[in-house]
Parts: structure tokens; C-alpha cells; sequence
């Protein structure tokens, strides 16, 4: 299958999306984000998958949505259709997706990034939700996304000025998991995908479902259903394999 907007590949039980619209710094138009739902869609599906990398070029992760897609666009048409509904959907993934940025990350392209379970940044990543200077606001969670991230000062600082940050700053304030040189980028975020994918799928995702309640409830209620998922990971083939691996002193070997 291939695609006008990305790059699809897989490396052993990696899949790797690279964004691919050079000529508009892979600026997130209807299209793009329709293929990469229809790649997810595919990755979620296949057994042989477990974990998923999104990556773009050394300039820009993404730069945007499109904006001149956007700026023809009028309220009665954005609400029929629910422009930008489709775009929650790589929030709603249970298998674990990796964001890799270099370059721009602005507006929708870090609305993207932080829709991911986490970014690994190259030191030339910068990261900004800039759309108060074209008049608009982020529409695809990004404001809700950096306010728990970063808290209510610096993420009102950073939309109402529509100012971008480097990647110490987004390190330090907890925006990205790590920075590597931009030279290591892709390998440095492989490996990581590949030591995830290597782990038992059943704990990954339900690791995943744990984490996203954090945000979701109350600290009872996220107390409560990880103890049920804990509970609930022992009716798997890969908790006996992987303490069982642990006492016989060898690598565990799990399933799908
Ligand atoms: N949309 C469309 N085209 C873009 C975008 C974009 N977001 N960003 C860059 N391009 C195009 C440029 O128009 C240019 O095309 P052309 O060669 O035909 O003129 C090409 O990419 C290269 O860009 P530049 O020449 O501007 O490259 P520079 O290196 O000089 O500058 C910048 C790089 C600083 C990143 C600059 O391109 C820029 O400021 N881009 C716009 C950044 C921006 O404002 N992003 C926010 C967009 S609004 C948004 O994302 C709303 C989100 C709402 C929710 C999500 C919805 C879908």
C-alpha cells in the first residue's frame, strides 16, 4: 500500500509513519491525517505490530495543520462536518505509539506529538502551539494536553503569546521524555520502540490504559482500576513467562 502524505515501514515489531509533505514543512492537511487513522487502523489490527514510531523530516515534524486548507474554511462547514473529530483518533490507539521530533513541531504537528504516548526529542526540536498569531486557537487537544503537562503559568505564557520552546526547556518542564542528538534521533527512538514492542503486549497496554486514567478520574477511582489490572494480569501466559523467566534466571520469551 502506498500513501501521498507518509512513508509507511516496518521494522520487525516496530511500525514506523514517516510524515512525508516536504513542501509544506509536512504540514497536517485532511488527507494526511485520513491516511495516517487508515495506517493506525492497520498497525492496531496486525498481530505482528507492537509498538508504533511517527516521525517526520530533520526540518519539521509537522508545521502545522495545513493552513491553507484551513483559512477558506466557515463555522457552519467546520461543525457539519466536525472538522478535526477525525484527529482524536490516534489518542484513542491502545498499542503504544512513539513520537519522534526534529524540527517544528507547531500547532498541529505538537497537537500530534502530544496526542502520542510520548516524544523523544532531537536537540533541534521546537515545540510551540503558535495559532493566536493567525487569529485562531489549537482545536485538536493541545491546549488541554500542555496545561497538564507543563501547568496553567507556563501554558498560558506559551498560547497567549504563541511563543515555541527549544527542547531543554521541553525536557525540563516535562513536555518530552528525552533529547538525543539529531544525528541519533531515529535510532536512539527505534530502539526504544523495539524494547517495548519485545515486552509482553498484554502488560504494555494495559500499562497504557493505566496511565490515561490518570488524566481521565479521580485518583480513587485510578487507584482502584489499576489494582484491577494488576489483579487482572494474571489470568496472562506472559505474567507466569516473565516471573517464571525471573526465577529460572533466564529471558522471558512472551507471546502476542
Ligand atoms: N500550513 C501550510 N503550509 C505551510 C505550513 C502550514 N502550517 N507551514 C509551512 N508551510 C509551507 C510554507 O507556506 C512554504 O510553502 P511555499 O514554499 O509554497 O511558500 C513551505 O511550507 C516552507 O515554509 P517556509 O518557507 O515558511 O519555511 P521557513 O523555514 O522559512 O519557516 C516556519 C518555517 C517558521 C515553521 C514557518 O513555515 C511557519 O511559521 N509555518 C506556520 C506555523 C504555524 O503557524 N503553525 C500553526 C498552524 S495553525 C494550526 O496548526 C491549527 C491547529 C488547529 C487544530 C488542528 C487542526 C487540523
Amino acid at each position: 500500500m502506498t500513501y501521498q502524505t507518509l512513508l509507511v515501514e516496518q521494522a520487525g515489531a516496530v511500525g514506523l509513519v514517516t510524515l512525508n509533505r516536504p513542501e509544506a514543512l509536512n504540514a497536517i492537511n485532511t488527507q494526511l491525517i485520513d491516511e495516517l487513522n487508515q495506517v493506525l487502523d492497520g498497525f492496531e489490527r496486525d498481530a505482528a505490530i507492537g509498538c508504533v514510531l511517527i516521525t517526520g523530516s530533520a526540518k519539521a515534524f509537522a508545521a502545522g495543520a495545513d493552513v491553507k486548507e484551513m483559512a477558506p474554511l466557515c463555522f457552519p462547514g467546520t461543525y457539519l462536518d466536525d472538522f478535526l473529530g477525525r484527529w482524536d483518533r490516534v489518542a484513542q490507539r491502545r498499542k503504544p505509539i512513539i513520537a519522534a521530533v526534529a524540527g517544528h513541531a507547531l500547532g498541529g504537528g505538537f497537537e500530534l506529538a502530544l496526542m502520542c504516548d510520548f516524544i523523544i526529542a532531537a536537540d533541534t526540536a521546537r515545540f510551540g502551539l503558535p495559532e493566536v498569531k493567525l487569529g485562531v486557537i489549537p482545536g485538536a487537544g493541545g491546549v488541554q494536553r500542555l496545561t497538564r503537562l507543563v501547568g496553567r503559568a507556563k501554558a498560558m505564557e506559551m498560547l497567549l503569546s504563541g511563543r515555541s520552546m527549544d527542547a531543554t526547556e521541553a525536557e525540563r518542564c516535562g513536555v518530552v521524555a528525552r533529547v538525543v542528538p539529531a544525528a541519533e534521533l531515529l535510532e536512539e527512538a527505534m530502539d526504544s520502540a523495539s524494547r517495548i514492542a519485545g515486552q509482553s503486549r498484554t502488560a504494555v497496554m494495559m500499562l497504557k490504559e493505566c496511565v490515561n486514567r490518570v488524566d481521565d478520574g479521580s485518583l480513587g477511582e485510578g487507584l482502584r482500576f489499576e489494582r484491577r489490572m494488576f489483579q487482572a494480569v494474571f489470568a496472562t501466559p506472559d505474567q507466569k513467562e516473565g516471573m517464571g523467566a525471573f526465577i529460572e534466571k533466564r529471558k522471558p520469551v512472551f507471546g502476542r
